[in-house]
């Protein structure tokens, strides 16, 4: 019997996980926190779907600790999160976006994973209809069970991470996920209610100058060198085409599935990088690396870096091996 051109044993997340993590160490316990995080982008998929029609639109007023202005989904957003990460008996501490300080899951109900995410990535893209996404990261506590779980257990390198994924609110709603062992990519089937895999093995098209993605409005700022490898996209009768959504894991996915390279360099608004270490450029850099591409912020592995604080931002560059390559030979001029 086949329905919507699936048949009756797709193989979904769930099944995909239980597959894949069943004979891992905690296996059994980190399947049930996959299951968790599914149901957090159902629900956030199902508030993003209603917006228009709730008018959950407009600015909620308040402001986060990035100082942009809360959307009314990013509460939301934020909130599924931590009520159903926070339930799920699989994690000890949580580290949002949205929220200044490091949350630690009740005692009777704490689990072994510590979760980095990012619930809403691409919110002022809300109110134009561009895809928005929600970004985790998972890490296994390094603090033994029974003693208090401490910062310790959240500033682990990307080198560390046990899995790492996306769910895309765009014209499907998509999720990616790796658990150190390849790429896949699962989309919902509404018929079922469930994600199903539709993108087994992700790898990235290795072939150099594909597309490159920055916003280019920064360009005076930037470090010359970058300057000179991005004025290298535009020569010759063939220029390479440019794509920019504003949506991290938007433009980041596209990389993924189309080959080139995302760019967020240092400039004079952020000199530090404007995007965040633990819960955008680790878990981004953590699927690239399993998709055969790399994430670098110019001079080492993103997945190297040591964080300081929770909320560290990092210049990045995520991209094919060869257009990483071909960055670090202009950098190194
Ligand atoms: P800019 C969205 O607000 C965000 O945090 C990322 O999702 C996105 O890549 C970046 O900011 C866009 O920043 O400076 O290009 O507008």
């Amino acid at each position: 019997h086949r329905s919507q051109g699936l048949n009756s044993n797709s193989l979904t997340l769930m099944r995909h996980c239980l597959n894949n993590l069943m004979d891992k160490p905690d296996g059994q316990e980190l399947v049930s926190l996959l299951v968790s995080i599914q149901s957090v982008v159902k629900n956030i998929g199902a508030a993003v779907r209603r917006a228009g029609i709730s008018r959950l639109f407009g600015a909620e007023g308040s402001v986060n600790v990035q100082g942009e202005e809360q959307q009314k989904l990013d509460i939301i957003a934020n909130q599924t999160f931590i009520n159903y990460l926070g339930n799920s008996f699989a994690t000890c501490l949580l580290v949002s976006e949205e929220m200044d300080n490091v949350v630690e899951v009740e005692n009777e109900k704490q689990g072994s994973f510590i979760v980095c995410f990012d619930p809403l990535d691409g919110s002022n893209n809300i109110d134009c209809l561009a895809s928005i996404g929600s970004i985790f990261a998972i890490y296994k506590r390094k603090t033994p069970k029974g003693t208090a779980p401490s910062l310790e257990d959240v500033l682990q390198p990307g080198r560390q991470l046990v899995a790492a994924g996306y769910a895309l609110y765009g014209s499907a709603l998509m999720m990616v996920l790796s658990t150190g062992n390849g790429v896949n990519g699962f989309i919902m089937d509404p018929s079922i209610g469930e994600f199903v895999l539709t993108k087994p093995n992700i790898t990235m098209n290795q072939t150099i100058r594909r597309q490159y993605s920055v916003n280019e409005s920064y360009r005076n700022s930037w470090d010359p060198k970058i300057q000179k490898y991005i004025d290298t996209k535009k020569q010759g009768d063939e220029p390479i085409p440019q794509r920019y959504i504003g949506t991290f894991i938007a433009d980041f996915h596209r990389t993924l599935m189309y080959g080139g390279i995302f760019l967020y360099p240092n400039n004079a608004a952020s000199p530090k990088g404007k995007l965040r270490l633990l819960y955008e450029c680790n878990p981004a850099s953590f699927i690239i690396e399993q998709a055969g591409g790399r994430g670098t912020n110019g001079q080492e592995d993103v997945l190297d870096i040591q964080p300081l604080t929770i909320h560290d931002r990092t210049q990045v560059f995520l991209g094919s091996k060869h257009e990483i390559e071909d960055l670090h030979t202009c950098l190194n001029q």
